[in-house]
């Protein structure tokens, strides 16, 4: 509420606000200054984070420590460093001195170190020996393989295996078709004008082999992210219980077309993750040069294609909006989403439900369960915490 009660008073628009945020308000300018950095929430469901990161040269840093304690499975680091940036994404400001640093949420002493060092040197030494570490360097190397994590990254890495090469040539080393996929054909980063590409080519298969289904974006570009590592859907039909049999006709379908405008190199049902229990799958389209040019990414030499990686899941009609909620992310929002609603509210938020106690919330849209929780809408394009 207090982020648009600036807005508004900003712009000059007649507001209604209740008068305890007013107190706040004061208060808060009267104790740190600009009123700006007193209105940081410490959860990143109430902040309104937008691609527009203004605060880039620090998050980028702390990124770089975030993935390193990931990669080393070092919990506790990993979640403080990716909570403090998230704040800095959401700033409306550039941080250019640390006055005032010390009253956000989430950035500790660490960080604050870290801010203060980029701001002097315009570098950080621990980022800098991180990005020079060997072990960081082939665990990041390694995982980036889909289906490889940091387990079996390490396992290969006090093998003594450093390279792609000299994981094929290892006899001892056994990689599934997913691995194998991952090191032969897969580009990293691609444009929203190729995830627009995808849509058009997922969106066709289904209109053919169920009229009736529907196809949402996503992920990462329902955010309106320009760059991703895959492009995510959810397919669903308002026919209770047919949601389980749509995602064999759409691959049935997509198998059919293989040597046409698209070609699927690889298909995995992925039943069991840790996100949800419900219908999904994991593709590589082969997109056709002429469907992706104009989108600043040029096809690789020597050939018309580039590979796409998609998700799709299917939930039933009536867990619609728990699943679009939950796989727009960014996986940060999603967490502090749930952790908003078990620690302030008492309640337990997944993909599947919310619950109240052991009362079940029914929700037709995202809106709903925004409600249920108590906390203000937000856009999708406002959720890149
Ligand atoms: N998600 C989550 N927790 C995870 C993994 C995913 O809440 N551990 C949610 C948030 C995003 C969504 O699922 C889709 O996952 P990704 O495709 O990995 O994320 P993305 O935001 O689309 O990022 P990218 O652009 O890299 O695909
Ligand atoms: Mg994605």
């Amino acid at each position: 509420g207090i982020g648009w009660f600036t807005e508004s008073m900003k712009e000059g628009r007649p507001v209604a606000v209740e008068t305890r945020h007013l107190i706040q308000v004061r208060y808060s300018l009267m104790r740190t200054g600009p009123a700006q950095q007193s209105t940081v929430c410490p959860y990143a469901c109430q902040r309104r984070t937008t691609t527009a990161n203004k605060n880039k040269r620090f998050t980028d840093a702390l990124e770089v420590l975030v993935e390193y304690h990931e990669l080393t499975e070092i919990e506790g680091p990993r979640v403080a460093y990716s909570r403090a940036a998230s704040v800095l994404k959401s700033l409306p400001w550039t941080i250019e001195s640390m006055g005032g640093t010390e009253a956000l949420p989430c950035v500790g002493e660490k960080t604050r170190t870290l801010i203060q060092e980029i701001l002097q040197y315009g570098r950080s030494f621990e980022v800098e020996k991180i990005l020079a570490d060997e072990r960081y360097q082939t665990l990041k190397l390694f995982t980036s393989v889909f289906g490889v994590g940091p387990k079996t990254a390490d396992k290969w890495y006090r093998r003594g295996l450093r390279s792609f090469s000299q994981i094929l040539a290892d006899p001892d080393v056994q990689l599934n078709r997913m691995q194998q996929n991952g090191t032969s054909r897969l580009q990293r980063v691609r444009n929203s004008t190729s995830a627009r590409a995808v849509e058009a080519v997922v969106g066709e298969t289904v209109r053919t082999v169920a009229p009736n289904a529907r196809v949402v974006l996503t992920g990462g570009f329902r955010r309106g992210k320009e760059f991703g590592h895959d492009v995510d859907f959810i397919v669903t039909t308002a026919e209770p219980g047919r949601e389980n049999s749509l995602l064999p006709l759409i691959m049935g379908r997509l198998e059919e077309q293989v040597s046409e405008r698209i070609m699927l190199l690889n298909s995995e049902r992925l039943r069991l993750s840790a996100m949800d229990y419900y219908s999904k799958c994991f593709l590589i389209l082969k997109l056709e040069g002429s469907r992706v040019q104009g989108g600043g990414q040029a096809v690789p030499a020597g050939r018309g294609w580039r590979a796409v990686r998609v998700d799709l899941v299917a939930p039933p009609i009536e867990r619609f909006a728990f699943t679009q909620l939950g796989w727009t992310g960014s996986k940060q929002f999603e967490r502090d989403l749930r952790r908003f609603a078990r620690v302030e509210r008492n309640m337990l938020l997944d993909n599947h439900a919310l619950f109240d106690k052991n009362q079940f919330l029914a929700a037709v849209t995202e809106k709903d369960i925004f409600a249920h929780l108590g906390l203000e809408y937000m856009e999708p394009w406002q959720r890149n915490a």
